[in-house]
């Protein structure tokens, strides 16, 4: 049992994410951290998103609600070695399995390791000994190995919100041995389905680190035992249910709603991010409008997607060719009183989202490879029981290892999206009922309260270890 009374919770991440007042959220890291906080309170820890020339010093604390914000600043060397280099253009490509994207440079490779070094300075200065640490994503996996060469004892667990590579693509990363081997020094490793624990299991097989599996995902490592288990993340679903119905009433759905004119609306909502699929989705749609010319003019796709990690060429990049897709689509379909696709490129508050949501005929949701995707869950959460929409899933997306009666797609197969779509359209109530029951039953029991319970108590259940790798 996780004893809450008394010990301190410390979150990390890259980023630290104040509350904003709309509502709108950064995205799946933030939602999921703020709604595991906010029950049990506790400290989250790490980047304001604010650049410095000066050297920052111990961590400015906020304190909004029972949270402690602990946020420091970085420089602009940190911000494009650490975060836009070593992270973005290389480790969130290689986790995707999107090896082409991959941009490597020795110097971010440094500045991944100066800043984690830096990280661990800043957050021991707020440490007490009866602490427990979690540390989030794929921007701190050497922060633990630091943290033990500093002295610190304390339980520490790491959950990986990406997908966990095979080693057969790790091993395409300079630094990969160096990532596996800090990874060991943790005490619980968290990911979202049992592909990923796979995924990671076959690298302790590898001659780079020094680790052996154990029974009941526990592995040996030097100095002591890790254990490496599933997690899924979920969604607050009650608070997604009580959104939902509460924007039914707002001016701004309802006026969205009349504008549609009676059509079937179907929605996709993600980050701007190449492996959202977005292009492919908009040529599914396309493809759609083609195999089934008579259902054109009642249809429309609203896809959401806000820009992110702006000023590195890739997400440019996917950026212009977004807009030219849609605006090509739209040309060669729109009538005088139809467009096709209503392309919007910003953040919209959370409980219009979940109105939009409930209002949906259809949610796409079809990336190229997502570690869970949220916008799934949270699209099922907002349905209207008596009469939900479908949902059309990438097999690729962690959340198809739960939502299986989602209509599950190849994203790249223009044709199976674009009858998927067909298929959610004309389903039977019964049908849609039937489905709906079902995966919502399993979005209670996965919710976000199970996901940070069953964690945290893996933490508090660590055996004592010695020496830990280090991170030499
Ligand atoms: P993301 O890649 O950000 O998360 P996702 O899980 O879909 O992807 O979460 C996005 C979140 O941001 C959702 O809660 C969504 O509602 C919100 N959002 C997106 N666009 C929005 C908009 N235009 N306006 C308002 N809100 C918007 C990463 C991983 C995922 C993993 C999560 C959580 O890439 O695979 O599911 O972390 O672990």
């Amino acid at each position: 049992m996780t004893d809450k009374s008394d010990r301190r919770l410390i979150i990390v991440s890259n980023r630290v994410a104040m509350p904003r007042k709309n509502g709108a959220a950064a995205g799946g890291l933030t939602v999921g951290i703020l709604a595991a906080l906010k029950d049990q309170g506790g400290v989250w820890f790490g980047w304001n998103g604010r650049l410095t020339d000066r050297e920052s010093g111990p961590p400015d604390i906020v304190t909004r609600d029972n949270i402690d914000f602990a946020t420091i600043s970085l420089n602009q060397a940190d911000y494009e070695q650490y975060y836009n280099g070593y992270s973005n253009k290389v480790l969130w490509p290689v986790c995707h399995y999107l090896l082409d994207f991959i941009q490597y440079d020795a110097a971010d490779f440094d500045g991944y390791r100066r800043v984690n070094a830096l990280f661990a300075r800043k957050l021991a200065s707020i440490l007490e000994p009866d602490d427990i640490i979690w540390v989030h994503d794929y921007h701190l996996i050497p922060l633990a190995a630091e943290l033990r060469a500093a002295g610190f004892d304390n339980p520490i667990g790491f959950f990986l919100h990406v997908p966990f590579p095979s080693y057969e693509a790790l091993r395409a990363v300079p630094g990969h041995d160096y990532l596996l081997r800090t990874l060991c020094a943790y005490d619980v490793i968290g990911f979202h389905t049992p592909r990923d624990l796979a995924a990671f299991k076959t690298c302790l097989s590898e001659p780079v680190v020094d680790a052996e599996p154990l029974s009941d995902n526990r592995v040996a490592v030097a100095g002591g035992e890790l254990i490496a288990d599933v997690f899924p993340i979920g969604v607050d679903v009650d608070d997604i249910v009580e959104l939902a119905g509460k924007a039914q009433g707002s001016k701004k759905l309802r006026s969205m709603v009349e504008s549609l004119n009676g059509r079937e609306l179907i929605i996709g909502v993600d980050r701007l991010d190449y492996s959202k699929g977005l292009t492919q989705r908009l040529l599914s749609y396309e493809r759609l409008l083609e195999k089934y010319p008579n259902a054109q003019n009642d249809l429309v796709l609203m896809q959401i997607a806000p820009p992110t990690r702006t000023g590195v060429r890739t997400y440019d990049e996917i950026r212009s060719e977004l807009e030219q897709t849609s605006g090509r689509i739209n040309g060669r379909f729109s009538e005088a009183d139809w467009v096709p696709i209503r392309y919007l490129n910003k953040g919209i508050d959370r409980k219009t989202l979940m109105g939009m949501f409930r209002h949906a005929a259809v949610g796409v949701v079809t990336p190229v490879r997502d570690g869970m995707n949220l916008v799934a869950k949270e699209y099922i959460a907002a349905q209207d029981p008596a009469d939900p929409g479908v949902l059309v899933l990438s097999g690729l997306a962690g959340a198809a290892c739960e939502l299986d009666q989602a209509i599950i797609v190849n994203p790249y197969d223009r044709d199976e999206v674009a009858d998927g779509i067909a298929h959610a359209l004309n389903m039977p109530l019964e049908e849609r009922r039937e489905r709906h029951a079902s995966m919502l039953a399993t979005l209670r029991q996965n919710d976000i309260t199970a996901w940070r319970t069953r964690f945290v108590d893996a933490l508090l259940s660590r055996t004592h270890r010695g020496a830990a790798p280090g991170v030499a």
